[in-house]
């Protein structure tokens, strides 16, 4: 579990293993620079706060609000930042399965009508989500862990809404552009053969079984 400094947590995968969905290129620049300059500005705005350090980046992010106010909006960028891309690696992989399993799959089915209609509208979510952000699959835990599609701006995570975010995908142009330039609707199509189905399924199994965080 790493806190301040935070680090950049490592790929379980190669940088190319993702490819054709996900270019080499696109993910050296988008792991090894993007989500690197989030927890550099992650680190330097905590730098000055020791009382501060030694919290995961979840608990951090829900105790935003008790920061104090000239570093708030830093780390809710920063921080939002480094959480929510630690969160897309993890539900990202080569060797994806194409449904997602019984327990994820009767759950989706519940609440969305079918696996295809949920698909339907997470892309419809994302697509049409104005500017930068993100589109998440999540669990609410005030209901029966009811799940719903949310997007929200810039680097905000659903940490700060009260959710368990299950599933993610990075609306920033700097996720698709290389490959998909303008063609958001295109990226969130071919995303799914690289989502890791069983990954998702196990986080709502820790949520369900009590975890804050997966
Ligand atoms: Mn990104």
């Amino acid at each position: 579990m790493s806190t301040v400094p935070y680090a950049l947590p490592a790929l379980k995968f190669a940088h190319g293993d993702l490819a054709p969905v996900i270019d080499g290129r696109t993910m050296r620049l988008h792991h090894d620079l993007h989500h690197q300059a989030y927890i550099d500005g992650l680190n330097a705005a905590l730098a000055p706060y020791p009382q501060w350090h030694g919290l995961t980046i979840e608990d951090l992010l829900r105790r935003l609000e008790q920061l104090p106010v000239e570093i708030r909006q830093t780390v809710r960028n920063f921080g939002g930042g480094h959480a929510n891309h630690q969160f897309f690696w993890k539900i990202l992989t080569p060797h994806a399965a194409e449904e997602p399993s019984d327990g994820l799959a009767q759950a989706l089915k519940r609440d969305f009508g079918s696996v295809d209609n949920f698909r339907r509208q997470f892309e419809a979510v994302g697509t049409q989500h104005f500017g930068s952000g993100w589109v998440f699959l999540v669990a609410n835990p005030a209901e029966d862990f009811k799940l719903e599609i949310v997007s929200l701006p810039n680097q905000d995570s659903v940490l700060n809404i009260g959710r368990m975010g299950l599933l993610t995908c990075d609306l920033w142009e700097h996720a698709y552009y290389l490959k998909y330039q303008n063609r958001r609707s295109e990226w969130l199509h071919a995303w799914w053969q690289v989502v890791d189905w069983p990954t998702v399924a196990e986080r709502l199994d820790k949520f369900r079984a009590g975890h804050r965080h997966a």
